[in-house]
């Protein structure tokens, strides 16, 4: 990344075709729709490997709450937390649901990512999980980014269902992961597997079946406590784990036979003043890669900005801002199942890129509220705005 080599991209049919130091390039062959950028960086476009962006509400007072010191468990006991999310997206129709979520994804889209993961999980019934799920794939055509969609019924247990998680597990295996299969709604199942959500046991029956129905897992994994979710996830060949800070050394070696990739969520970190760090080096030393993600969500990462969870991998985390862009495109990419395509800037992968007006990569992480994007390619297309 320190080479600065001028180079020509040549597009194809939404495809990198070639690439080329400008030198050895021929100006009589170049084609008549050629763009000069005039020395900027040009990267791969953005992926934001995890995000809960569709949602209805907000929970500003219940954070107002939280930092006057009202207890978390009190704040769920007068129906805050991630229930009263719950309810305000289940008051939404598809098209309300689209317009509370539309800012999100637009900021998102607006600082160069260019492909999305969006989990359901603030719905909790069938109808609702489909809901989320549809409203998410309509937000990736609008803002013309790629959208991957994850099931997360796993999030939490519905007020219909308190004191029965098995029953909601046994729905959720029985009827939301054969119905989202069957609609091609879900590339994913994910599971929030922590002493507050689901046990290993329950995250291992949603697993089985989500392989069953040919959709990929991953999970919220060693969040809050060492549940030894990550090694179950990796015997599953997780996509990713997330969080993972008191993922164990057991954890750190299933991870690296699996090729799972870790997704570093330091919006949450910050914004719950977490104090156990991830374990970075020993996964740096395990040679798992290390992905980073916003974890957009209006209780533990209310942040729309891929990078701002960069600055605060770097500053937070101890990564370098190389390790932090890494971890927002190719082990993004790798995240998200889409490495032969997304993530890297070469021969055959998808032209979706960023042109931005910096001087050095690192600034990509650096300066906040300042937007370097000058215009984004999807597909090939430039998109306007
Ligand atoms: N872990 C989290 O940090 C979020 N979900 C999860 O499984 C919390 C989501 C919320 O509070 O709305
Ligand atoms: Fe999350």
């Amino acid at each position: 990344m320190t080479d600065t080599t001028l180079v020509a991209l040549g597009v194809q049919n939404g495809r990198l075709a070639c690439i080329q130091p400008m030198v050895e390039v021929n100006h009589s062959d170049l084609p008549v729709d050629q763009v000069d950028v005039k020395g900027a960086w040009v990267t791969p476009a953005l992926v934001d490997c995890h995000t809960h962006a569709v949602y209805g509400g907000s929970r500003a007072q219940e954070w107002e709450m939280r930092l006057s010191g009202v207890p978390y468990a009190e704040i769920a006991k007068q129906g805050g937390g991630i229930l009263s999310t719950v309810r305000a997206t289940r008051a939404l129709d598809e098209a309300g649901l689209i317009e509370a979520s539309w800012p999100r994804v637009k900021a998102l889209a607006s600082e160069g990512v260019g492909c999305i993961e969006i989990k359901s999980g603030y719905g909790l019934t069938l109808a609702d999980e489909l809901k989320m799920l549809r409203v998410a794939r309509r937000l990736g055509d609008l803002a013309q980014v790629e959208v991957s969609t994850t099931l997360l019924a796993a999030h939490a247990v519905p007020p219909e269902y308190a004191g029965r998680t098995d029953d909601y597990v046994t729905l959720i295996c029985e009827e939301m992961i054969p119905a989202a299969a069957e609609a091609g709604l879900a590339d994913a199942v994910d599971v929030f597997c922590e002493h507050i959500g689901f046990t290993r046991d329950q995250t291992e029956r949603v697993f089985a079946v989500a392989r069953q129905h040919g959709l990929a897992v991953k999970g919220h994994m060693e969040q809050l406590s060492d549940l030894d979710g990550s090694a179950l996830a990796a015997a599953y060949q997780a996509w990713s784990v997330d969080h993972v800070e008191f993922l164990s050394e057991k954890g750190i070696v299933a991870l690296a036979q699996s090729g799972t990739t870790a997704v570093l969520l330091p919006g949450a970190f910050y914004f719950l003043r977490e104090k156990q760090l991830p374990p970075v080096a020993a996964l740096q030393a395990a040679n798992i890669p290390i992905a980073v993600a916003t974890d957009l969500n209006p209780g533990t990462s209310p942040f729309a900005s891929l990078r701002w969870a960069m600055n605060m991998a770097c500053v937070l985390f101890g990564l370098t801002p190389q390790q932090a862009f890494a971890g927002v495109t190719r082990h993004a990419a790798k995240a998200l199942g889409r490495a032969d395509r997304l993530g890297e800037l070469s021969i055959g992968r998808e032209a979706s890129f960023c042109v931005w007006n910096i001087q050095h990569p690192a600034e990509l992480a650096y300066q906040m509220g300042v937007n370097p994007l000058r215009c984004r390619v999807w597909r090939g297309a430039k998109l306007e705005g």
